[in-house]
């Protein structure tokens, strides 16, 4: 049997329900978030802006989460690496270009937050700030809500494997178990805290610590978004069947430094990191389409091309677009309205 045959005969990723439209659009997303990121590191060299933080070698998992999530209602709490998430539910390059020039449009903060501090009422991102982890209680609460007023919406929050160490993650999972809340956790363990590795940071396996609150943890590989897509489904069904939270630990590897202020080759190998770059799941996923026939170097060429020009487009959209007004920091510090400017 090869990698793109389920036991059936049919494809792996039409056996878990997708169609061919749906992963060649997860792969086109996949590419577009390294890209970015790509362009971001650039920007960043050249001057143009003054800090990226990457998740070059987390996009597939980010992308299977996203398409096993409802588009039209779910809640999403995600963290800095997430642009492959927030593309995929609806984010445009556009607007991550004004967030990372810090531009007043800038729909996540008004340019007020570093890059990469998600927010947007129309795409249901609930907006979050630097002390990491925070955003796991606030999804314990969306969920929470769901769950009062007899709504649907599952809620899905995101964090590193340093952050599942923090009492925020601990607390929330607690309160999530006991009330059987409607919420996903996922861990992106991509194996370090900025230069702390994983094995001098936790002594378990982080999916068990779902064990003690109550509920399943499932370890996926990370590289694989058809995998990921699956565990996520299963979840999300759990959750909306009433049986409470899960907690998905997607494995990877941070296969850039923690952020452009970080020299990562102090801390761990070229090697290692090359050992990494080859399990990749952005190269694997391609080899899985052209397997099952639906891709070939014709449409990676001219996907490359569109991505290029819409990367373009933004970039330059992004560097020629306003910034906020000095005065323009007092709102909603105090006060301010949606309406006024950076409330966006
Ligand atoms: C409460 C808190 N402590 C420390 C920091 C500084 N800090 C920013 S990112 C980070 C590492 C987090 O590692 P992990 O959760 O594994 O996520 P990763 O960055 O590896 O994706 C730290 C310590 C912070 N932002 N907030």
């Amino acid at each position: 049997m090869s990698q793109s045959e389920s036991a059936v005969g049919q494809t792996k990723h039409a056996s878990l329900g997708l169609t061919d439209e749906q992963v060649l659009e997860m792969y086109k997303l996949m590419v577009t978030a390294r890209r970015y990121d790509e362009r971001c590191l650039l920007l960043q060299r050249a001057g143009k802006i003054k800090f990226h933080v990457s998740g070059i070698g987390q996009e597939a998992a980010q992308v299977g989460a996203a398409f096993a999530l409802d588009r039209n209602q779910d809640y999403y709490l995600p963290y800095y690496r997430d642009y492959a998430f927030v593309l995929s539910v609806g984010m445009t390059l556009r607007e991550l270009m004004l967030c990372l020039f810090s531009k007043i449009d800038d729909p996540n903060s008004g340019g007020r937050q570093m890059p990469g501090h998600f927010g947007s009422k129309r795409l249901r991102i609930v907006t979050g700030s630097s002390p990491v982890t925070t955003q796991v209680p606030h999804a314990v609460g969306f969920a929470l809500a769901a769950k009062m007023k007899r709504k649907e919406f599952v809620t899905f929050v995101t964090f590193g494997d340093g952050s599942s160490n923090q009492g925020d993650f601990h607390e929330g999972a607690n309160m999530a178990g006991v009330h059987k809340l409607p919420v996903i956790f996922m861990c992106e363990n991509n194996q370090y805290a900025i230069s702390v590795p994983l094995h001098k940071q936790v002594a378990g396996r982080i999916a068990d610590r779902a064990l003690g609150y109550g509920f399943p943890g499932v370890a996926v590989d990370g590289n694989d978004p058809l995998e990921v897509y699956r565990v996520m489904k299963e979840a999300r069904e759990r959750a909306v069947r009433g049986e409470g939270p899960t907690l998905v630990e997607a494995v990877m590897y941070r296969l850039s430094p923690h952020s452009t202020s970080d020299e990562d080759l102090a801390y761990r190998t070229k090697e290692e990191v090359d050992a990494n770059r080859d399990k990749d799941g952005i190269p694997k996923f391609k080899a899985y389409l052209v397997e099952c026939g639906i891709w070939n170097e014709e449409l990676e060429a001219s996907m490359l091309q569109e991505i290029k020009a819409a990367l373009d487009d933004a970039t330059s959209f992004g560097d020629k677009a306003p910034f906020p007004e000095p005065e323009d920091i007092l709102y909603h510090v105090y006060d301010g309205d949606d309406a006024g400017r950076g409330g966006r």
